[in-house]
């Protein structure tokens, strides 16, 4: 299943709305995409890295560089392989797992497509549906989130996720609680608070929030540990949970009682389902987070969030809710719910007129010998 030759591919695309975090704002997506030709056929993956690396380290055109320069030419030195090869013949290189994850996974596509499995099927899932989750970016006024909100709603998304930084929290995470008092509500800092801010962060208990995500500092673990005995809204994990041996000490160290799996951030599929049965097997639930994908990487996440410990509403929504045109068919809400797809591999064709509209460069390596 070696492949012949892999693509990779940039591309950009307008977001429906600007998405703002405390991390940064992001108002165009330019993602890597990733597709090997193998004997049997071919195999998309979808880089996870934004444009800057204000959420984690990496960043799109660094993720390009380490895989034309580092990834593959290892991957090449290597005879036949299979996906579940990809992460060891890596580990060399420190690091950079949303370039991993998006070599892994167009490698597994490849074989998943090739064998007439679905991902969804080879990772063990057991539901045909996920619910969907909207994440809110962050608003120029209160009065605009409420309405954003209002309009998810609305649209048929059952989970709200609002991102809040000091100065953006309290206050309009009150205004969506006393506007809508029955939505699942949850909020993202993307690392933006320190240990000193417990006090004010208790004041979201008032709420009854599913969750505080990523309070912290990714390295912090110690501190979310503290922090979990001083509020009572439960801590969930994203940035902190690189691995599944990462997961499994923040949960031993009582820094989490929620876990975000995103793929890309820990390495791929792979580790993310060995994420999903370390956190299972101390009954801690899972959801599956999300980074604007395009409907590649969007397919992958959906299939994964059936697994059966994905028990919270993950952040998948609704492709109209990022993109006017996705590089895929649309995944539309289905009474709240986005449909698992069943075709083999990630499940989903790549338009390629489309593709081609929105491409900004091809590179095209040779995966032969010499
Ligand atoms: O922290 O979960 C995050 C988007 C980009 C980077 C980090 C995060 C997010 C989101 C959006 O919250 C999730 C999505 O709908 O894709
Ligand atoms: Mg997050």
């Amino acid at each position: 299943m070696k492949p012949e030759i892999v693509e990779l591919r940039r591309i950009s695309l307008r977001l429906v709305t600007p998405f703002r975090a405390s991390y940064g704002i992001e108002h165009q997506r330019d993602v890597l995409l990733v597709r090997v030709v193998t004997p049997d056929g071919e195999g998309w993956g979808e880089c996870a890295a934004l444009g800057e690396p204000l959420y984690s380290p990496e960043y799109v055109q660094g993720a390009h560089h380490v895989i034309a320069t580092h990834l593959l030419p290892r991957l090449c030195a290597r005879g036949d392989l299979v996906a579940a090869d990809v992460g060891p013949v890596l580990a060399a290189v420190k690091g950079h797992p949303m370039a991993k994850a998006a070599i892994e996974t167009a490698i597994l596509d490849a074989e998943l497509r090739a064998a007439g499995v679905s991902l969804a099927r080879y990772l063990g899932a057991t539901r045909d549906r996920v619910v969907a989750g909207v994440s809110v970016g962050i608003t120029g006024s209160v009065g605009e989130l409420v309405d954003a909100v209002g309009a998810y709603i609305e649209a048929g998304y059952r989970r709200v996720k609002l991102k809040i930084e000091p100065g953006w929290d309290v206050e309009p995470v009150r205004a969506v609680r006393e506007r809508f008092a029955d939505v699942l509500l949850q909020v993202d800092a993307n690392g933006a608070y320190a240990l000193e801010d417990a006090g004010h962060l208790g004041r979201l208990d008032a709420f009854d929030l599913l969750m505080l995500e990523q309070p912290l500092a990714e390295a912090e673990i110690r501190g979310h540990a503290l922090l979990a005995r001083l509020i009572t809204t439960p801590i969930c994990l994203d940035e902190s949970i690189t691995s599944a041996g990462a997961a499994a000490d923040a949960i031993a160290a009582g820094a989490c009682a929620i876990v975000n799996v995103k793929p890309g951030r820990v390495g791929g599929y792979l580790e993310a389902r060995r994420i999903h049965d370390v956190c299972e097997a101390r009954g801690v639930p899972v959801w599956c987070g999300g980074m604007l994908e395009t409907g590649i990487g969007r397919a992958g996440n959906i299939a994964l969030a059936a697994l059966p410990n994905f028990i919270l509403p993950g952040d998948l929504s609704a492709s109209d809710r990022y993109y006017e045109t996705d590089v895929t068919p649309p995944f539309v809400l289905d009474g709240g719910r986005l449909t698992v797809p069943t075709g083999p591999g990630l499940g989903v064709d790549v338009l390629r007129d489309v593709l081609d509209e929105v491409t900004t460069s091809v590179q095209e390596v040779s995966m032969a010998h010499g």
